[in-house]
């Protein structure tokens, strides 16, 4: 029997907090909201129900402190707990913790979380389960002569990884034999610093790959359903800037391959809530099992524009015990969406953080816009957290009409205040491989190179907009001359000129 959630603690922060909070009201929950003293006045907060603070700022301190965010749930006398992303989403103990309270952990069972999370024995589950995996180890390396036999038996370029990671954190390309001893250490290193162990795998390196993943949602009477594929290979160092829905790189007959072996994969594990299997794609398109997401993603907004389905409410009423609702076949793509992740960061300075106060902004808007963001005036960007603002995402017809809308928002779209880096998105969506949709995961490494010769164009655009916006500030240049060699308004703010100095030294 469904056990009625009256009151649900949201344990995040910006913009996964309102859309959770969101979805709670619209099923008539109650919404606690936490928050460190760096989000005092975040609007997450004013949206809530009730708030409690969680003090220090930082993470491990607040919304990483499983004690203080447990004996808040007690005090509120809270039914369920949803993670979001990130934070305490895929900590197994924080969800052991929370059944052991009688809080229902909104995502899957501890069991299934740390089996998932340990990526050596997700392999191996994997390949028992009959789903093809990347090409490498389904064991640790305990030693550099079994990694040697491996990755000679394997073939040069393989790559090492971390275990208990994901995401790329700890991952090391390795061309040839003598680069193994090195990058071994060094990923054993960064996993241990990491994620606290330094257990390695080796796989395959596959050139050039397509980064496709598959939604999947399974309910506590054994139904898994799938939602479909999300594109994410635009990564600027393994962190995903763009991602759209379909993919423009698979047929039907290859989408209805890959979604099917995703299913087989969720029931072989018995996966309940949402979470989500990642695959590569070569060029061959052939496609293996890379890692699973035991949980929310943050590019979930573009498979409920293309499907219609509201994957945290679903969430929610999966973990009250309902039956999923529909039959697979109810489920269809219409459209195509696409995701811009809106981050306080400096594209002409490295992509550095950029914190600081929003003085102004303006909000794209018009048909088939969605922006899930927690900006309001005067938000303060910490320097805590992770930089994401927020998500600009488009529907269309068809991937054309995506990208025309993709671009006009992008132009509307106003942030002053702060640096981020939508001048670097106005320059994706203008590209010819973005807008042919023919680009693999090396596109932005090779768009956007450290100039060696010649910079590449759009890094040029990028720091003639930035120069143009500080010489019109600096020099009060006439607007005529800015909107008419940029096409921009006047509200525009990026850049400065000390990046033109950056660019100089061919520094990006
Ligand atoms: C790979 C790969 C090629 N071969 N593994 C894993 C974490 C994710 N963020 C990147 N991952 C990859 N794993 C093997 N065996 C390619 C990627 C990859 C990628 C690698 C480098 C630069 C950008 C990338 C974007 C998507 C996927």
């Amino acid at each position: 029997m469904p056990k009625l959630f009256k009151k649900v603690l949201v344990a995040n922060r910006g913009e996964i907090a309102i859309r959770i909070i969101r979805a709670l009201h619209e099923l008539e929950i109650e919404a606690v909201a936490v928050y460190s003293d760096a989000d005092r006045g975040s609007s997450h907060i004013s949206l809530a129900d009730e708030a409690y603070p969680l003090g220090d700022p930082v993470a491990s301190e607040s919304y990483l402190n499983i004690p203080k965010i447990i004996e808040i749930a007690k005090r509120a006398r809270v039914d369920a707990i949803h993670p979001g992303y990130g934070f305490l989403s895929e900590n197994d103990e924080f969800a052991f913790a929370c059944e052991e309270l009688g809080l229902t952990f909104i995502g899957p069972s501890p069991e299934v979380m740390r089996l998932m999370g340990d990526k050596v024995a997700s392999r191996e589950t994997m390949v028992k389960a009959g789903v093809p995996v990347v090409p490498g180890t389904t064991e640790a390396i305990r030693s550099l002569p079994q990694a040697k036999k491996i990755s000679q038996k394997l073939g040069y370029p393989i790559v090492v990884k971390a275990s208990a990671g994901g995401g790329g954190k700890g991952m090391r390309v390795v061309s040839q034999e003598k680069e193994l001893e090195k990058s071994l250490a060094a990923a054993g290193r960064e996993a241990k610093a990491a994620f606290g162990d330094e257990t390695v795998y080796i796989e395959k390196y596959l050139e050039g790959p397509h980064h496709i993943e598959i939604q999947i949602l399974g309910d506590t009477q054994g139904k898994v359903i799938h939602l479909f594929e999300r594109e994410c290979s635009i990564q600027r160092r393994h962190q995903k800037v763009i991602e759209e829905s379909p993919s423009p790189y698979i047929d039907d007959k290859l989408r209805g391959k890959i979604c099917k072996v995703a299913l087989q994969a969720a029931k072989a594990i018995k996966y309940t809530n949402a979470g989500t299997f990642e695959f590569l794609v070569d060029k061959k398109k052939n496609f293996y099992f890379l890692e699973m997401n035991t949980r929310m993603q943050v590019e979930h907004p573009i498979t409920e524009m293309v499907t219609g389905v509201d994957i945290v409410k679903l969430q929610i009423k999966i973990a009250e015990g309902y039956p999923i609702p529909f039959k697979q076949k109810e489920i269809v793509q219409k459209g195509h969406a696409i995701e811009c992740r809106i981050y306080a960061e400096d594209p002409l300075n490295n992509f550095l953080p950029s914190p600081g106060k929003i003085l102004s902004y303006r909000i794209p808007q018009g048909p088939f816009v969605r922006l899930d963001s927690y900006l309001y005036l005067g938000c303060e960007i910490p320097i805590y957290y992770d930089p994401l603002i927020g998500k600009l995402c488009v529907w269309g017809a068809s991937r054309k009409e995506a990208v025309h809308r993709l671009s006009r928002v992008l132009k509307e779209f106003v942030i002053q205040g702060i640096r981020t880096n939508l001048i670097f998105h106005r320059q994706v969506v203008q590209m010819k491989h973005f807008t042919q949709g023919k680009y693999d995961t090396h596109f932005i490494d090779e768009e956007f190179k450290t100039p060696k010769t010649k910079p590449s164009q759009p890094l040029r655009n990028m720091v003639l907009a930035a120069a143009a916006v500080d010489a019109y500030k600096k020099t009060k240049a006439s607007l005529a001359f800015v909107q008419e060699e940029f096409h921009m308004s006047p509200w525009l703010r990026e850049g400065r000129v000390e990046s033109l100095r950056h660019f100089n030294r061919g520094v990006f």
